[in-house]
């Protein structure tokens, strides 16, 4: 099931950026060769800035454009596919299964391809942690990270993020990454707080399919030659 060559993905957050410069920065990590458009984040979202989202990135880009949803309400049909995910570490039922059961209907319906997804917070995880009610998993001890793995893979899960946060000081360290790629034969996705070539390069030499990163792009004055090396260094690792 894995990939040969690593993935780079694109998070665009409708949250925080409005839709002209959603749009500019999706045709500039296009043309810096990212794989995916990401579109979700954790607070702000509407269905109304997310569907205009979706519609701008596939106006700019021929890329395609998978949801990273919070919330069941501002789920697009105009997206390609889903992450059908759950926040494992959540302490709340909402985020384990309460949002997905409010939009199962929808997504069934929509043509959306689901991609189920463990979605597993690690410290110091930041806005997502703190939205999803997560008890963000230790960065330093191996062992809840690979166990929580463990359990989505046995559930079925196709992808299991190991999220640090948005905007982390730090990313996943590659030591944990590597643990949990040798506990799981699913695809791995790494994110949170990777901004240079030498994380991006660690997180794929340790094991990650796919690499997200998102303040980056939000960052870049100059998205395409700014993505660039890092978009490079995940394709060569
Ligand atoms: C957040 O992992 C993503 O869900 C991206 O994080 O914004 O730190 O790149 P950054």
């Amino acid at each position: 099931m894995r990939r040969e060559r690593p993935l780079h993905l694109t998070l665009l957050d409708p949250g925080k950026s409005d839709t002209a410069t959603i749009g500019r920065m999706a045709r500039g990590a296009a043309e810096a060769g990212t794989d995916v458009i990401m579109v979700g984040g954790s607070t702000g979202l509407s269905l109304d800035r997310v569907d205009a989202a979706v519609l701008e990135i596939k106006e700019q880009s021929h890329l395609p454009v998978i949801l990273f949803p919070t919330v069941a309400k501002a789920v697009s049909t105009k997206a390609d596919a889903i992450f059908f995910m759950s926040l494992l570490n959540s302490t709340e039922r909402r985020f384990l299964v309460g949002e997905q059961i409010a939009s199962a209907a929808m997504v069934h319906q929509s043509g959306l391809q689901p991609l189920s997804m463990a979605y597993l917070i690690v410290e110091p995880g930041m806005a997502a942690a703190r939205v999803g009610k997560a008890k963000p998993l230790p960065r330093d001890d191996p062992a809840p990270a690979v166990a929580h793995a463990m359990a989505g893979e046995l559930f079925g899960m196709r992808f299991i993020y190991l999220e640090a946060g948005s905007g982390a000081s730090q990313p996943v360290p590659p030591a944990l990454v590597a643990a949990v790629r040798e506990a799981i034969k699913v695809m791995l996705i790494v994110g949170g707080g990777i901004r240079t070539v030498d994380a991006a390069a660690a997180a794929v030499a340790a094991g990650a399919d796919m690499v997200v990163t998102g303040t980056l792009v939000e960052r870049a004055s100059m998205v395409k030659e700014e993505l660039q090396p890092i978009i490079g260094a995940v394709h060569a690792g």
